[in-house]
This record gives C-alpha cells, sequence and structure tokens, in this order.
C-alpha cells in the first residue's frame, strides 16, 4: 500500500499511439489480444514496464516474434518486457473472468450484459497497458460475441465493421475512435436493450445520432434522458461555442455501477439511477439529477476528453470545471438560487467536513495510496467552486476569454491545473498566481468578521486563519459579493464585491445611515464564517436581503444558533420559531424559496456549527422547533394544503416549486401528534399523481412512529414490485426511521428478492441511508449504529472495495464527537485496522487513526 506522491511525477517512457483490441467474451474467460504500437519517450534504457491487473498473461509476442517466459515478469501488478526496442509492434494476450469480477472496475457483468468501469485505473484489470491518463491512443477495437444473446455490441467511436463468421456462429463487430484518448476513457459494451434513438443537428449542421441503450422493456422511462442530452449539446454551443465532435453520442444505461456516469469517448454508461425517469417511479429530484448527470457526462467532452489530465493528481482540473460548468447548465434551466443553496449544503455538510478530517486533501492532492479514494467532494464540489471563484474575479466575458484560449492551447493535450489557471490569467492579462494557492492549501478558512461605525465610515474587517494553522496557512483570495442594508428600513444602501487577498482587510463604506451587511451573497467563497450579529440584524437579513440565498443562509444561521444554545426557548428560538411561523403565514412569498426557508436542516449542517458535536442537542432542536412552529400554524398549514389540491405533474420549474411546498408543509405538519394528520397524510399517499408526492408523505410519515412508514412501505412496494428504482427508495425511508424498529426494518427489506447485496445501488439506499440520513441511530450511545456498519464494512469490502470505501466516511470525523462516542468510533476503526483491508479501505481507516 505504497503512496504516490505528486511531486514525483515523470513523463512516461514510452508512448503507444496506436491501440488494436480483440475482445473473445466470455462470462469466465475472456480473451483479449492487444496490438499496441509502442515507441520510447526519449532516450534512455528502461524496459517496457507496463500496469497489469488481469487473471493471466497467455502470450506476448514483439514485432511478431513470440517472447521466452524468462523475457518477462508478471508481478505486483506489473508487466516487465526485458526486450530492448526504439519502435515495435507489442502483442499481448490476456484473460479475464467477468463474472467474478465483484469489484465492478474493468470488464464486469451487469445483469447479463457486458460493461466496462476504467477511470480511474481499471483498463489495467481488462488489457497491461500504460493505464495513465498522459499515454493517449487510437483505438480500434473488435469485439466477438453472440449477437442473438449480445444483438447491441458497443465500443468508443464509429462502426467500421461487422462480420459473422459462419463456422463459430459468433458476429465481429469493429469500433474505430479517431480522437486520441487515455486508456480511462475506453469502453465497450455487450448486451440486449431496448433502444431510444434520436439525431441532433449541431450549430454547425452536422446530424449526430443520439443513442440510448436501457434494459428490455424501460424504453417508456428514457425520454427525459434524451431531452436533457440534446438541452447539454445545445447549452453548450451557446455557452461556450463546444461543437460535438463524432457522429454517434451513445448513453448506456446498467444497473450495476460505482459511480453516478461515466464519460467515456462517445459511449458514456450510466448508472440507471441517471437516465430512467417518468413521473409515476422518480421524483423531481430525480429528474434534476438525470439532467444534470446527463449534463455533466456530455460536456466532459471537451473538458475531460479533448483536454484530459496530465496526471490523476490534476482530477479536479477536469472534475472541478465540468462541476461547474453543469451547475451553470442546471442554473439555466431551472431556479439559480435552489441551485446556489444545494451547493451549499453540499459543501457545508460534507465538505468542509471532509477536510477538517483525516483525509483533507486539496483540490490538487499531493499524496494517494488508492486514487479511487479522491473522487472526493473537495477535488469535485470544492474543484467547482475555485473555478466559480475566478469566473467571479474575471467575469463572464473574460472567464470565456480564458476557456477559449484553454482549448486552443491544450485540445488533445494531458495537462495540468496549473495550464489551466494560466490560460485564465493570460486571456485577461491577470496575475492568478495568488489565486493558485487556492489548488494546494487544503482545509476551509475561516473568516472572522468585525463592524465598525467611526463617524461616517462604516468598516467591515475581515481576517482570515484556519484554526490550529496559523504559521502555515497562506492568505487566499476572497470574493466577497456583499450588499449594505439600512438597519431600520431594510433598503439597500450599496451593493458590491470586495475581494480579500491577504490574511486582513478591510471594506469601508461612507454613509451616515445605520446599517449592515449582507455578506458572501450567493454563496461567493467556500468558507466558514464567523461573525456574532444581534439577533435584530438577522431577522433583518432575512426578512430584506436582495439575495434569496443569504435569507436562507440567515436563517440556517439562527438554526445553528439554536442547536448551540441547546433549548428552543431561549432568545434565538424565540427568533426563529417566529420567523418561520411568519413563513408559513406568508403565502405571497415565492413558493420554491419559501419551500427551502421552511426545510428543516440536515443533522450534519447543524453539526457544523459544533467544534464537539452535541448529537443530542441537534436531535433536540430538530424535533423541538418544527413542533412549536407547528402548534401555532396547523391550521393554517392544513388550510393551505387543501386549497393546494394536486399539482399538475409536467416537470418545469412552477410545478417543481409547487410539490417541494406541498412537501415542507407535511412535513412541518407532521410534528402535530394526531390520528388526523396520519389520514392527511395517507390520503396524500393515495392520491398522489406522481412519485414525488408519494415519496413527500413518506418523508413526512416518518415522524409518526413505525405503523404508518411501514403500511405506506409496504403499499408502494405492492404497486411497484421489482421495479428497482422504486425499491431503492423504500430502502432509503425505511433506513431513516428513528426508532429502534429501524434494524428489524432493515433486515425486512435486505430480505426482499429485488435486494440484491452485490448491486451498489441497494447498498448506498439501505445501508448508505442508514449511516447519513439516520443520525439518532447510526450515533446511539449503544454503539449498536457503529458495529452494525463496522459488520457491514468488512463484508462489503471483501467484494467491492470502492463502495466500502464510501460507507466508511461518517466514521472518519469521529474526533469531533463527545468522549464515549469517539472511544465506540475509534473501537470500530482499530478492529477494522488489524484485519486484512482493501488498499481503499486500509488507506482511510489508518489515516483516521493516524
Ligand atoms: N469521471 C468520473 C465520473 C464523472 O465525474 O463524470
Ligand atoms: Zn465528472
Amino acid at each position: 500500500n505504497q503512496a504516490k506522491y505528486r511531486a514525483d511525477y515523470t513523463p512516461p517512457a514510452f508512448l503507444i499511439p496506436t491501440t488494436n483490441l480483440e475482445v473473445k467474451l466470455d462470462p469466465e474467460q475472456t480473451q483479449v489480444k492487444a496490438s499496441l504500437v509502442v515507441e520510447k519517450n526519449g532516450v534512455h534504457n528502461n524496459s517496457l514496464e507496463l500496469d497489469a491487473e488481469v487473471e493471466k498473461v497467455v502470450q506476448i509476442e514483439i514485432d511478431g516474434e513470440g517472447l521466452s517466459p524468462d523475457e518477462f515478469v508478471y508481478e505486483n501488478g506489473k508487466l516487465t518486457i526485458n526486450r530492448a526496442f526504439e519502435k515495435a509492434q507489442v502483442v499481448i494476450v490476456s484473460e479475464i473472468n467477468p463474472k467474478a469480477n465483484t469489484a465492478l472496475e474493468g470488464l464486469y457483468l451487469s445483469a447479463g450484459a457486458y460493461c466496462t468501469q476504467c477511470e480511474a485505473e481499471g483498463f489495467r484489470r481488462i488489457s497491461p497497458f500504460l493505464d495513465r491518463p498522459d499515454v493517449l491512443s487510437i483505438y480500434t477495437v473488435t469485439i466477438i460475441a453472440d449477437e442473438e444473446q449480445y444483438p447491441h455490441i458497443l465500443a468508443n467511436g464509429n462502426l467500421i465493421a461487422k462480420q459473422k463468421d459462419h463456422k463459430t456462429g459468433l458476429t465481429s463487430v469493429t469500433w474505430n475512435d479517431p480522437f486520441p484518448k487515455p486508456s480511462y476513457l475506453f469502453a465497450m459494451v455487450a448486451g440486449n436493450f431496448d433502444l431510444l434513438k434520436d439525431t441532433y443537428t449541431t450549430i454547425s449542421g452536422r446530424e449526430v445520432s443520439l443513442e440510448i441503450y436501457v434494459d428490455k422493456g424501460n424504453l417508456h422511462l428514457s425520454d427525459h434522458a434524451m431531452e436533457s442530452l440534446k438541452k447539454s449539446m445545445q447549452w453548450d454551443e451557446a455557452k461556450y461555442g463546444l461543437e460535438y465532435d463524432l457522429d454517434t453520442y451513445m448513453i448506456v444505461a446498467v444497473d450495476f455501477f460505482n459511480m453516478g456516469a461515466m464519460e467515456n469517448k462517445g459511449l458514456n454508461i450510466f448508472n440507471s439511477k441517471y437516465v430512467l425517469a417518468d413521473e409515476k417511479t422518480a421524483t423531481d429530484t430525480d429528474y434534476h439529477g438525470v439532467e444534470s448527470v446527463i449534463a455533466h457526462e456530455y460536456f466532459h467532452n471537451w473538458t475531460g476528453n479533448r483536454v484530459t489530465c496530465r496526471d490523476w493528481f490534476q482530477l479536479s482540473l477536469k472534475e472541478g470545471l465540468t462541476v461547474f460548468r453543469d451547475q451553470q447548465f442546471s442554473a439555466d434551466m431551472g431556479n439559480p438560487v435552489l441551485e446556489r443553496i444545494s451547493h451549499a449544503r453540499v459543501m457545508r455538510t460534507m465538505q468542509f467536513a471532509e477536510d477538517a478530517g483525516p483525509m483533507s486533501h486539496p483540490i490538487r492532492p499531493d499524496k494517494v495510496i488508492e486514487m479511487n479514494n479522491f473522487y472526493t467532494v473537495t477535488v469535485y464540489d470544492k474543484g467547482a467552486e475555485v473555478i466559480r471563484m475566478m469566473h467571479s474575479l474575471l467575469g463572464e466575458s473574460g472567464f470565456r476569454k480564458g476557456m477559449d484560449l484553454y482549448f486552443k492551447r491544450h485540445d488533445g493535450q494531458a495537462v495540468t491545473c496549473d495550464d489551466f489557471v494560466s490560460a485564465m490569467a493570460d486571456a485577461n492579462n491577470k496575475d492568478l498566481s495568488k489565486f493558485s494557492r487556492w489548488y494546494s492549501q487544503s482545509g476551509t478558512p475561516e473568516l472572522t468578521i468585525q463592524e465598525t461605525k467611526t463617524g461616517s465610515v462604516y468598516t467591515v474587517e475581515f481576517s482570515q486563519r484556519i484554526y490550529g494553522r496559523d504559521d502555515a496557512y497562506k492568505a487566499l483570495t476572497i470574493p466577497v459579493k456583499y450588499e449594505v442594508l439600512n438597519k431600520h428600513t431594510g433598503q439597500q444602501v450599496e451593493r458590491g464585491v470586495f475581494v480579500l487577498e491577504e490574511h486582513k482587510g478591510k471594506l469601508e463604506i461612507k454613509t451616515d445611515q445605520d446599517v449592515v451587511t449582507v455578506l458572501f451573497e450567493d454563496f461567493s467563497s467556500p468558507v466558514k464564517v464567523k461573525r456574532s450579529l444581534p439577533l435584530s440584524d438577522i431577522k433583518l437579513i432575512i426578512n430584506n436581503a436582495s439575495d434569496a440565498f443569504c435569507r436562507w443562509d440567515m436563517l440556517q444561521t439562527l438554526w445553528q444558533m439554536v442547536a448551540k444554545e441547546g433549548k428552543a426557548d431561549g432568545e434565538a428560538g424565540r427568533t426563529l420559531v417566529n420567523c418561520l411561523i411568519d413563513i408559513v403565514l406568508k403565502q405571497e412569498l415565492d413558493p420554491a424559496i419559501r419551500a427551502e426557508l421552511l426545510t428543516i436542516p440536515s443533522f450534519q449542517s447543524l453539526a457544523e456549527a459544533f467544534d464537539e458535536i452535541n448529537v443530542d442537542a441537534i436531535l433536540k432542536t430538530r424535533t423541538l422547533i418544527p413542533s412549536l412552529v407547528t402548534e401555532q400554524t396547523q391550521q393554517a398549514i392544513r388550510n393551505e394544503l387543501a386549497e393546494m389540491g394536486p399539482v399538475n405533474n409536467d416537470y418545469n420549474k412552477e410545478n417543481v416549486a409547487q410539490r417541494s411546498l406541498k412537501a415542507s408543509l407535511l412535513n412541518l405538519l407532521s410534528f402535530s401528534d394526531g390520528e388526523e394528520v396520519k389520514s392527511i397524510l395517507r390520503s396524500v399517499y393515495d392520491n398522489a399523481p406522481n412519485m414525488t408526492e408519494r415519496v413527500s408523505a413518506l418523508n413526512a410519515s416518518l415522524n409518526l412512529g413505525d405503523a404508518l412508514v411501514q403500511d405506506l412501505l409496504n403499499q408502494m412496494h405492492k404497486s411497484f414490485s421489482q421495479q428497482p428504482l422504486v425499491f431503492d427508495k423504500i430502502c432509503q425511508i425505511a433506513a431513516s426511521y428513528n426508532g429502534d424498529e429501524v434494524y428489524q426494518m432493515m433486515e425486512y427489506w435486505a430480505s426482499q428478492e429485488e435486494f440484491d447485496p452485490s448491486n451498489p445501488n441497494r447498498i448506498r439506499s439501505l445501508y448508505g441511508a442508514f449511516v447519513m440520513r439516520n443520525p439518532a441511530q447510526f450515533h446511539a450511545l449503544s454503539g449498536k449504529g457503529y458495529l452494525f456498519l463496522e459488520r457491514l464494512l468488512t463484508d462489503v469490502d471483501a467484494k467491492n472495495p470502492q463502495l466500502a470505501a464510501r460507507l466508511i466516511d461518517p466514521l472518519l470525523s469521529y474526533q469531533r464527537y463527545d468522549e464515549q462516542r469517539v472511544a465506540l468510533m475509534k473501537g470500530v476503526l482499530l478492529r477494522l485496522s488489524s484485519t486484512e483491508l482493501s488498499k481503499d479501505l486500509y488507506e482511510k481507516v489508518h489515516s483516521a487513526l493516524a
């Protein structure tokens, strides 16, 4: 389990300009013949050392001559060929076992279909290769299979030949991808699918065939994905002038997949969760997920595929940028404020926690043991925030100029984050050297804010640091979007952007008025803000800030204050309850924002306020506050729900907002006791015209005892039997039930026919939900929740290390809890550390205990 360091990068000793693969498919003995043109890169006498994790190397030839066994060594993940050459045709025949591949990396079987996942280092499980992103090759791939069993045989690029061998009855299908690509973008698929076809005419008038392959019987669930793809193609042309470059764009939806989706050139492979949707089986959140993941993978065609990463330490080069682009797209398609709220939630609940924990790393990591562990919220989401700050500093047109220069300089290359920043800087004649510290420094900056008024000058003083790191901390460039409001009337006095570039800085505003500032509008920087504002100012901001994000944000601050006070009847508690009551009663507010304001913050987002997380105080706050609000607004909520009636099923901004408001109101209502509330929820469930409303009723029922929940879940199971994506929702809701019965509930759902424990979606839905969405049971002082996770990790790690390494995350922050919980969680980590672990889990467990 050796670490690799960014500083040790050296260019590859050999290059592979062309790659020909011939893959004879067989569930247990697939044969892969790789014919590679290999040439020395530079002057040296090194042996050719390939990355290799195949079952068996059967044969090696160099320029047509077979190698004797003493001319190569295959051990410890490397195939070393000890015959010198400058340039040669290297042929390697190897054997692999797709059926035994439970890690879902390389070539594997997903419910009877062959598919691949090569990023980051999966290609070496298919064939020995220089499996690193800076080795770009032109691929020609022939797949040999029984066409009757696998009518769809696909690989990257263009189909160039197909023929049936009448002796063997097998069909050979050959694909060629004219764009040089790294091995991580290789893909192939063989299966029997339903196919949705459409076309898109690009801005320059080329017709592209769009193809979405889904399991038989699921064709009716793929329309939204197709619409999303066409919107993405159009958006990238309009926003960035980027056009699709092949004649075909294929998406294959598979059930067994570790990630959300994968951007393989011309042949995206998707977790079916991010393709299949109709209103009967998918919620608005699912619709949004499909649209944004389709967009994300499509946008990678330029930011990732045409320009790729030099090495895996540069992952944020493509991921941070592509997340930023998909965020821009989603904001344009839907509600920009809601988008920003959801990004801030991810950053504050997941990224800040990661950055404060043992796996903290800069968006461009310096040290990695298992690359799969670095597909993180830091590389992705903080990476996107860093790109967004560049966008704020350069402006829309400056940013576009930078993007244009980036493509002009680097199309077809494997480059670094520094290359991206240089393109942005050069295109705008701007020095971004200080800004680029965001790439090398980990941790979340804490901004202390102090406001003073002297005469007619109002001063806001900022000071940045990371607690405990004072000497090593280098000042970051922090854009602060702000608005100044009159303290009494709430009227705007000034609005602008202040850029903090040093450890300390001052924003001075000349005004005779009594004012208060609204800071970090639109979540303008990914920082923690330490500021003590009087409750009256907080209330003023909630009611008057121009930026709806900040109105929501201040309300979250208030929730955190109440959680820290540990009581609902203190001054902060009373203020919060009154604010929430106002919002319940203010029907004229924008429904989308109102729904967000009325959403109870997650356990994790309240936990962010604590140095030592007080589990009980947070759980209490999340129940007491809504109970107090509902005590006084029950009737108003019931009336409004009754007036709302059914919302049209179409997926559009307005309808989504109405449904989301309904969900928030139902959830609040569930904090008032009584059979009547149960019957309201039952009736919402029974009459729901779509899955969104069914799930809203179910989520609200979680607050009213297990009988109702179980009853509704059984009803859902009966109506949607054998529908895995609906089954996942059932699992997720059941595992979130906060009473002791949750263990029996999980056991029950895990015993159902639909629950296949080798499918990552099932594990994530049931057990992932338990550890992430059930703080009351997961953090129970009995330690039962932690033990449950320990057993699960041991089980999952043996089959699918990537999945296990994701599930362990909540344990990594153990040091932030009270003494008793620290001891319990640390006990789990210590016991795990004494067992044999995958590289993935080893890295996390050992860094947590270091
Ligand atoms: N490249 C891995 C999946 C994604 O981020 O699109
Ligand atoms: Zn991506």
